[in-house]
């Protein structure tokens, strides 16, 4: 039997560990890999390892469908092992990978040489190990020389990345190790449906439960906000977009009934006096207007929170998906440092990383701002550091460039991006405002699409580079609790298939890059460490054996120190070493939260995310096991809003919007509010929840208005439902 290698899931921040073992050539895979054999093309059941959960402290040997059914794609589901190019007839073709290299360095070139180098774009993934999004950080600068670089991670985490930095001094999702979370006895989740996202993390919120501190806020009655039901907590159901009201809420009650921790905020923060003025006016009856949350509510949760026990605060995309997202994940951080929460021992606040690599990937340089060790583009030191590791003048790396929505919106524009490089993204069915999306796309003069499938954005590439996918590679990736993890190779890629860093160095070449591009991934994380070195990121002490030992690598982890499992202890990471407490007030209005009492023709869109589809879908939706399960995108709606609409259950819907109109088909609920419906974001085509979204962005992060939309919703006629 071969050997099994541990490694860790392809999907979510948890970063599940499990163990793949080879199955032998035509043997089924037995054991707990679900076979599903509906599909009898010969790639069909072929699962070529066996999938067995780990014990880690994450998810203790647990993991969900999709990491369970997750070594499926290896083998099936439309697989590309040849580079595609679209022929002068409009079809995408097989062909070398000397011809795709060859035209896709020819398309750059022109490009570049008629447009200048700010007309290439590259959009880069959370997904991608630390070191391919170091080596595509480092690609767009210094082998194309364009600032145009940004990543799906902007729709992510920018927001709770924003607020994070500017009341910490530093980003990083968890401050400290996720099993923290077992001894709390208070934790307020907000905007986070965790039983469906991260399944294997609610064993760590038994301790919560068990002690009734569970409290969950989100519009909808979820299976994370029923995790509170029978005594264990509390769900608070506010109107969609009011949580910075609600939090601002709960701050004024700890303020006025002098339950804020007066001695911590006096050595670790600065900004009380400003913050407590804007504070002053947000008493709960107001807030119970605003937000449909009972003042009476309001008091009682703020004083549990302040009860002085273990107490968490958290935060996921409901609440920061938003155009004033940063401010509201800055509420939150307000509340939990006048609560003398960061950094006290048992007791915090984090933001739920989302995305497999979304905390890495946020650090090496995929981001417009930024170069790697999370330092900032603009910094002459950070420049002349980095410029250093690889081999070329300060001046010649670009400045900063522009946020992921600005760069999707310049598509094939007048001064903007002509020629584009997506690794990781599926921005189609992704991206907000999709339909603007597709229009740009189709301006271009050359679209590149590296993936393992034809996803719908590959679909409409001219050149498709088909990529190793996470058991056929090697390399690290930084969990939800900024713990540095290594991925292992259990198989060989099929035939046809290269890695990614691979075709980096191959484009490289042909563009006559200076620097060094290494291929060995080993070579990279080396270069990483020296290029981390110093920044807030710090990974220079981190390597393969310490990681081989299974020693727990936290970043800082500066050369000679032994990590940090826990920030903030003694400081924050500002030069005074205080945290800044930021004053926050909501907007006057926002065009997509239809005034109170609108009306059943007037809905509140919220959109998010199913157990068994990951992300645009394009893997989950080629696993018949998840497919089947949830085949069609589900429109949830209330009984009675459904009523008033005269629309039924499993009727066909149209869900339209300032930008465009999704379908969808009516599934009936008492778990949501009736002036709200809820689609998921994972389905393509016609199905595409995005075609609806706003891609209005907040002022500080860029990060996109997913959460709410103002839409209407019509019954299909039987012929227009197809
Ligand atoms: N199954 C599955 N798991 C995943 C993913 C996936 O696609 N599928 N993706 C991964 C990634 S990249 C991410 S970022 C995470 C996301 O993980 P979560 O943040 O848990 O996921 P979402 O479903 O986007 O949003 C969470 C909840 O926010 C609520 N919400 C919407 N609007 C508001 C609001 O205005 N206020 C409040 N309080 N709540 C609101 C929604 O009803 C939803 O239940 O999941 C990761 N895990
Ligand atoms: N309406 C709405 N829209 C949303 C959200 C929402 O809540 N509501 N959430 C947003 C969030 S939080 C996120 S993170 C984004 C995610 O949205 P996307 O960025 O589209 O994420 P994925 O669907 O995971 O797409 C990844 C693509 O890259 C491929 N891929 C995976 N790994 C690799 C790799 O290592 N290399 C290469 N080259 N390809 C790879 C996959 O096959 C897939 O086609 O969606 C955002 N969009
Ligand atoms: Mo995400």
């Amino acid at each position: 039997m071969a050997p099994a290698t541990d490694t860790h899931c392809p999907y979510c921040a948890l970063q599940c560990a499990m163990t793949l073992t080879p199955v032998a050539e035509g043997a089924a895979p037995a054991g707990e890999t679900p076979v599903t054999s509906r599909d009898d093309s010969p790639e069909a059941s072929v699962a070529p390892v066996q999938v067995a959960g780990r014990d880690f402290p994450t998810n203790r040997g647990g993991l969900c469908k999709k990491g369970w059914t997750s070594a499926e794609l290896l083998r099936r589901g439309g697989r590309l092992t040849a580079p595609l190019l679209r022929g002068a007839d409009g079809e995408l073709r097989e062909t070398t990978w000397e011809v795709a290299l060859d035209a896709v360095a020819d398309g750059i070139r022109r490009t570049r040489e008629r447009h200048g180098a700010d007309a290439v774009g590259v959009f880069g993934g959370g997904g991608l190990t630390n070191e391919k999004a170091y080596q595509l950080g480092k690609f767009a600068r210094v082998a194309i020389g364009t600032s145009r670089i940004d990543y799906d991670g902007r729709f992510c985490m920018s927001s709770a990345a924003a607020a994070g930095t500017r009341a910490f001094g530093v980003d990083r999702g968890l401050p400290f190790p996720l099993t923290d979370l077992d001894d709390a006895d208070t934790i307020l989740l907000l905007g986070t449906n965790v039983a469906e996202t991260m399944p294997p993390f609610v064993g760590h919120l038994a301790g919560a439960q068990a002690a009734g501190g569970l409290i969950v806020v989100d519009p909808r009655r979820t299976p994370t906000a029923r995790l509170t039901e029978d005594g264990r907590g509390l769900h608070v159901q506010p109107a969609p977009g009011t949580d910075l009201v609600l939090l601002l809420g709960l701050a004024h009650v700890v303020l006025t009934e002098g339950l804020a921790d007066e001695g911590y905020l006096a050595a670790r923060t600065t900004g009380l006096d400003a913050l407590r003025r804007t504070i002053a006016a947000w008493w709960p009856s107001r807030v119970q207007a605003k937000t449909g949350v009972p003042a009476a509510t309001v008091r009682a949760l703020a004083r549990r929170l302040a009860a002085g026990g273990r107490t968490f605060i958290l935060t996921g995309r409901g609440v920061e998906q938003h155009v004033d997202g940063t401010d509201t994940a800055t509420a939150a951080i307000n509340l939990a440092l006048l609560l003398g929460l960061p950094g006290r021992p048992g007791s915090g606040y984090g933001t739920l990383t989302g995305q497999g690599n979304g905390q890495g990937g946020r650090e090496h340089g995929q981001k417009c701002d930024q170069l790697p060790g999370y330092r900032k583009i603009i910094d002459p030191a950070a420049r002349a550091h980095v410029a250093r590791v690889w081999g070329v003048p300060a001046s010649s790396i670009p400045g900063p460039g522009v946020p992921a929505v600005e760069l999707l919106q310049s598509l094939g524009r007048a001064g903007g991006v002509r020629t584009l490089l997506v690794h990781g993204s599926n921005v189609v069915v992704s991206a907000p405002n999709a339909g603007a999306v597709r229009r740009g796309l189709a301006e271009l003069d050359l679209l590149v699409v590296a993936d393992f499938f034809l996803s719908e954005t590959a679909g409409l590439a001219d050149i498709v580079l088909p990529v190793c996918q996470w058991a056929e590679e090697e390399g690290t990736m930084t969990s939800l609790e900024g713990r540095v993890l290594r991925r292992r190779r259990a198989l060989q890629p099929p035939d046809g298939v290269r890695d990614e860093l691979w075709i980096l160095q191959q484009l490289a070449d042909r563009l006559d890059a200076p620097s060094t591009w290494p291929v060995d991934p080993r070579e990279v994380f080396d270069e990483l460490r020296r290029a981390s070195a110093g920044g807030i990121a710090d990974y220079s002490g981190i390597d393969d054996a310490l990681l081989d030992a299974g020693e727990a690598a936290y970043w800082p982890y500066p050369r000679g120190s032994s990590g940090t499992p826990r920030l903030f202890a003694d400081r924050f990471h500002h030069d005074d070493g205080r945290a800044r407490l930021v004053p926050v007030t909501p907007r006057a209005s926002s065009p997509e939260r239809p005034a109170r009492g609108a009306g059943p023709d007037r809905l509140t869109l919220v959109t998010g995310r199913l157990l068994e589809h990951y992300q645009s879908g394009a893997q989950t939706r080629r696993v018949p096991e998840l497919a089947d399960a949830q085949p069609v995108a589900r429109l949830s709606l209330h009984p009675a809003t459904a009523a008033s609409l005269g629309v039924g259950d499993g009727e066909r819907v149209e869900v339209s919007s300032a930008r465009g109109t999704a379908h969808a088909t009516v599934a009936l609920s008492r778990d949501i509010r009736p002036d709200t419906a809820f689609l998921p974001f994972h389905f393509p085509g016609d199905e595409t929840a995005n075609l609806v979204t706003s891609d209005a962005v907040d002022p500080v992060s860029a990060m996109p208005e997913f959460k709410t939309a103002a839409v209407r919703v019509r019954r299909l006629d039987p012929q227009e439902a197809g």
